[in-house]
């Protein structure tokens, strides 16, 4: 009897898995908030812009009943509305009373926390400087907290040389939640040596699982050759994670599930990282792990820099 073929052995393949990574404090609540409005109210519940910036927990909570929509015109009268967790205007929850629709707020605390810190400052006679990215539907939330005019976007250190205020003038900076620590803190430092008055947060605006998960890719990123971010390509904190990984000496993929692998990556490649942005769920690191199994010999090892106890109450309406 002729002697079976051996199997081709695998490629040896090191993994490293970054912690903290994916679901953040304030995602948690928000598709907590969901999925309680759903019991609560049944379906259909409506929800204003993706709850949060992620493909997979969208068409999870649409499957439970959940509409997703752009803008309020778009939700019909006598249906519960949920804004998601990147905040809005006050013109949208104050549009959704005079509708007289039922309304919940998933905007993350810390993003309303900049929000009340925002009209501080106004009230203080303070122009804002607020550091962020065009469009983004947080800074679209922020800018619609204070008057027209009173809030100046900066996106780059460009744009600090831009800026024509004087050094009489009343001036304070924010930023969004999900930005890069390190290109931030040069704009900030920017911003100080042309306005030394200028006013600082109480607090960093960046979040800490934005941090966190900057950090722990930091970490890891010098040690491999390819790391895969897993998240959606309009979540602002995951692009962060591939900018800081391919800083930090890596080829940096950002990758929304295991089928977006193309085995041809892995040629060569003795480590790869894994993180995923605060909006992306375990089961989809869990997927991405179990396809470069299929790939390779793996051997994984999950490399801790913090750890996260941070938790958020949900809204009244819902706690019973
Ligand atoms: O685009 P972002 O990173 O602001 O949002 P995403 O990916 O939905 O992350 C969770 C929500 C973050 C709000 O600060
Ligand atoms: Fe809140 Fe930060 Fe999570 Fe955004 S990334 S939802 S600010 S905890």
């Amino acid at each position: 009897m002729n002697a079976p073929f051996p199997s081709p052995t695998k490629q040896p393949l090191r993994l490293l898995i970054a912690a903290p990574r994916g679901f953040c404090a304030g995602v948690d609540r928000a598709i907590e908030i969901v999925e309680r409005a759903l019991d609560i109210y049944g379906s259909p519940v409506y929800v204003r812009h993706e709850i949060v910036h992620n493909k997979f927990v969208v068409d999870s909570l649409k499957a439970k009943g959940a509409v997703f929509v752009e803008e309020l015109d778009a939700v019909p009268d006598g249906v519960p509305v949920i804004f998601s967790a990147h905040g809005v205007p006050k013109s949208v929850p104050r549009e959704a009373t005079e509708r007289g629709l039922e309304w919940l707020d998933a905007t993350c605390p810390l993003v309303s926390k900049v929000h009340r810190q925002a009209e501080r400052q106004i009230e203080a006679g303070r122009h804002i400087l607020f550091i962020g990215h065009a469009g983004h539907p947080e800074v679209i939330g922020t800018f619609g907290q204070v008057p027209e005019g009173t809030m100046t976007l900066v996106e780059t250190l460009e744009d600090v040389a831009k800026l024509d205020f004087g050094p009489d003038d009343e001036l304070a900076y924010l930023s969004q939640t999900t930005l890069s620590v390190d290109d931030t803190g040069a704009i900030i430092r920017a911003i100080e040596a042309r306005y030394p008055q200028v006013v600082a947060p109480k607090a960093e605006d960046i979040c800490y699982a934005t941090s966190n998960r900057q950090a722990a890719v930091k970490q890891i990123s010098p040690l491999c050759q390819l790391v895969f971010v897993i998240g959606a390509p309009n979540s602002s904190n995951s692009l962060r994670l591939v900018e800081v990984a391919h800083r930090a000496g890596a080829c940096a993929q950002l990758i929304q599930r295991a089928s977006d692998i193309d085995p041809v990556w892995l040629t060569g490649v003795e480590t790869v990282g894994i993180t995923a942005g605060a909006s992306a769920p375990e089961a989809l690191v869990n997927e991405v792990v179990a396809r470069l199994k299929e790939i390779c010999d793996v051997e994984a090892e999950e490399v801790v820099t913090a750890k996260e106890h941070i938790t958020f109450k949900l809204p009244r309406q819902l706690v019973r």
